[in-house]
């Protein structure tokens, strides 16, 4: 004997399970920039209220480019993407809305090239301080960096 009840039953049941399996499948794309790996990550601290430059090294391992599109940190009320430039013997900064970290190739925040402007510091930062930078790329995934707070006088990571 075929109980109907029943079979719409299980049929609701694996519809709600392939539903929750492809929840979960987007989520995780969504999730970690797996291929992404920030080295070299530091910070410059200046005086005063001056924004402080962050600079590091993003390699991607993947086969497709990432597309940094934002950053941000719960230390800042404002982290922008920004490039120098030289115009005029003038040293100039520009906005920029997104950065490309070529598939198989690696792109460098450094002084006087792309880098993070944070503004806006929550409280104090000190020297030596670990601080936490999440950049988000175009596909949705992200990826949270630590960064080390260093002196004005730093020219790297660790000279
Ligand atoms: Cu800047």
């Amino acid at each position: 004997m075929t109980n109907d009840g029943e079979i719409v039953m299980l049929f609701r049941v694996a519809l709600t399970t392939a539903c929750l399996a492809l929840a979960v499948s987007s989520q995780a794309l969504a999730g970690t920039a797996d291929h992404v790996h920030v080295s070299q990550a530091w910070i410059r601290l200046l005086p005063g209220d001056l924004p402080a430059g962050a600079y590091a090294e993003l390699a991607n391992d993947g086969d497709a480019p990432e597309v940094l599109r934002q950053v941000s940190s719960p230390r800042f009320r404002h982290s922008m993407l920004h490039r120098s430039r030289t115009e005029g013997g003038m040293s100039r900064m520009d906005m920029v809305d997104e950065l490309v970290v070529p598939a198989h190739g690696r792109v460098a925040l450094s002084p006087g090239g792309f880098h993070l402007m944070l503004e806006g510091p929550v409280q104090p930062l000190q020297v030596g301080e670990q601080i936490p930078l999440r950049f988000e790329f175009a596909d949705g995934s992200a990826v949270t960096a630590v960064f080390t707070v260093r002196p004005a006088s730093a020219l790297g990571p660790g000279d």
